[in-house]
This record gives C-alpha cells, sequence and structure tokens, in this order.
C-alpha cells in the first residue's frame, strides 16, 4: 500500500515535506505511543508538531522527550490547537506539502497514515480516514458517536451532495488545499469545517478505511462525556448549517 514509503515525489520531483498535528490535552500516557509508531513509518515525516492545551500532566514533556515540536496554546479547544499548529507550519521558511492531523490518544494507528498520503499521491486534495469504512475496535466509537456521524454525514449529502460517512480526526490533505479552506473553527467543528469546506471548493475528497482503538489511558474530554458529546453535536451540526447559508 505504502507508495509514498517507496519513493513518493507528489509530482514534484522530489520527496514530499510531510508535517503532522496533534491536539493533546492530557495525554501523557498515550502520546509516547502516537509518537514512537509515527517516527517508526517508512514515510517521510518533517515534523511533528504537538500542540498542548494547558495539559496538567506531563503532555509537554513527554512529546518533547520524543523530539516533537511542542507548542502551547493558551485557548482551548480542538481547532484552537490545530490551529496553532497550522500558524507554525506557516512561519516555516519552506512550507509543508501535506500536513497530517491525529489524535493523542492512540485511538488512531499511525502505520495507516501512509494509506492516506497514498491516496493524495494518487491525486486526492483531502484524504479522511473513514473509521465507519474500516474495523473499529468495539467501544470505540460510543453509539453518540455514531448516531451524530449518521446525522452529520446525511446533513451534508442533503445540502452539499456529498457522500461521507465519517468525521474521524485522522486526515491527510495538500498544503496549499488546506489554507485555502481558511479554517477558522475553535473547537470540535474542526473536522466537519474542513469536510464541507472542502465540498464548496471543489477539492479532491477520498475516504480511505482505517482502524480505529479505545483511547490508551488517560481521560475523554469529548465522546465519553456528556458534556463533550453534546457540544460537540451541536457545534458539528451549526458548522454543516452554517457553512450551507454562506452559500
Ligand atoms: N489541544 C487540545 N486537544 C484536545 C482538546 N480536547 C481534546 N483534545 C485532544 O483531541 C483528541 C480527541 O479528544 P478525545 O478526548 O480523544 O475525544 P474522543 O476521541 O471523542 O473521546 P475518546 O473516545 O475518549 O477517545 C485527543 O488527542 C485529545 O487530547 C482541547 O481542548 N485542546
Ligand atoms: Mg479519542
Amino acid at each position: 500500500m505504502a507508495n509514498v514509503a517507496r519513493g513518493s515525489t507528489l509530482a514534484m520531483g522530489r520527496p514530499p515535506l510531510v508535517d503532522v498535528i496533534i491536539p493533546a490535552l492530557d495525554e501523557e500516557q498515550a502520546l509516547p505511543l502516537v509518537l514512537r509508531d509515527l517516527r517508526a513509518q517508512p514515510w517521510p515525516l518533517r515534523h511533528i508538531v504537538v500542540v498542548d492545551n494547558g495539559s496538567t500532566d506531563r503532555t509537554a514533556e513527554v512529546a518533547e522527550a520524543a523530539g516533537a515540536v511542542v507548542l502551547k496554546e493558551p485557548q482551548r479547544g480542538y481547532g484552537a490547537a490545530c490551529l496553532r499548529g497550522l500558524r507554525f507550519l506557516s512561519q516555516l521558511s519552506l512550507p509543508p506539502d501535506v500536513v497530517v492531523f491525529l489524535d493523542g490518544d492512540y485511538s488512531d494507528d499511525p502505520a495507516e497514515v501512509a494509506w492516506l498520503l497514498d491516496a493524495i499521491e494518487a491525486g486526492a486534495d483531502l484524504a479522511i480516514g473513514s473509521r465507519v469504512l474500516g474495523r473499529a475496535e468495539p467501544g470505540s466509537l460510543t453509539p453518540q458517536q455514531r448516531i451524530g456521524n449518521i446525522l452529520a454525514t446525511t446533513l451534508i449529502r442533503l445540502v452539499y451532495g456529498q457522500r461521507y460517512t465519517d468525521l474521524g480526526p485522522m486526515r491527510a490533505i495538500r498544503y496549499p488545499a488546506l489554507c485555502a479552506l481558511a479554517m477558522r473553527d475553535t473547537g470540535y467543528g474542526w473536522t466537519v469545517e474542513m469536510q464541507v469546506k472542502a465540498v464548496r471548493l471543489g477539492l479532491r475528497v477520498v475516504e480511505v478505511p482505517v482502524s480505529y482503538r479505545r483511547r490508551r489511558g488517560g481521560a475523554s474530554k469529548v465522546s465519553g462525556t456528556l458534556r463533550g458529546t453534546l457540544g460537540a453535536g451541536y457545534k458539528i451540526l451549526y458548522t454543516v448549517l452554517r457553512h450551507a447559508t454562506a452559500r
């Protein structure tokens, strides 16, 4: 599968520059596993950027120890952390070709990032890991997540005509496409904002089946809590509709 590992050039005549952004809040237990597996990948990887939103555990220390670039974002929120990571990338003298996002709780399998990069190599602008098309470990996707996914993806299909199966966190996107999206959401509307804006801009989007595990240690901030679930659910539906009315 991993064409990227076999000397991909993304049609640039040189190996692509791939940077990874990981939003992390109190993930000292799982993050070292994520970083270890990322480092073990055969595909070219420049920066692993861990954005810490005021963790009270040793998230920043374990990330630094693993050689990641560690950024601090005082404004809480999943999207705020991703935006902070993007700001860092935008200030590099050499921008990345591809940006990969994944979670810091080891639910996503870093080995499968290669499949997303293969899809980019094959021509996609945005490759989204679908946990629904792939194999989700029992208990890794809560019933409310599955229902939320169905609601959100049905709404996107009705409003935008695009079939998605998931709003999964693991994804790869060409950097120019990412810049064109002008991402804004500072919270859990981040993934869906990317997906609806991608449709509106006519990006080449593909879903790639990926696996998904239960988090390795640490506490859930989103789907495992009532507040997180309701907040994320509301934000996702609001984001779909807001961008629809902006058409
Ligand atoms: N920087 C930052 N990261 C966050 C924030 N909230 C969650 N995260 C990270 O975003 C990812 C997703 O959060 P999770 O708590 O795993 O949400 P979830 O996957 O719905 O819940 P679980 O099923 O328990 O894993 C993890 O890497 C978190 O550390 C936040 O406010 N700021
Ligand atoms: Mg998680």
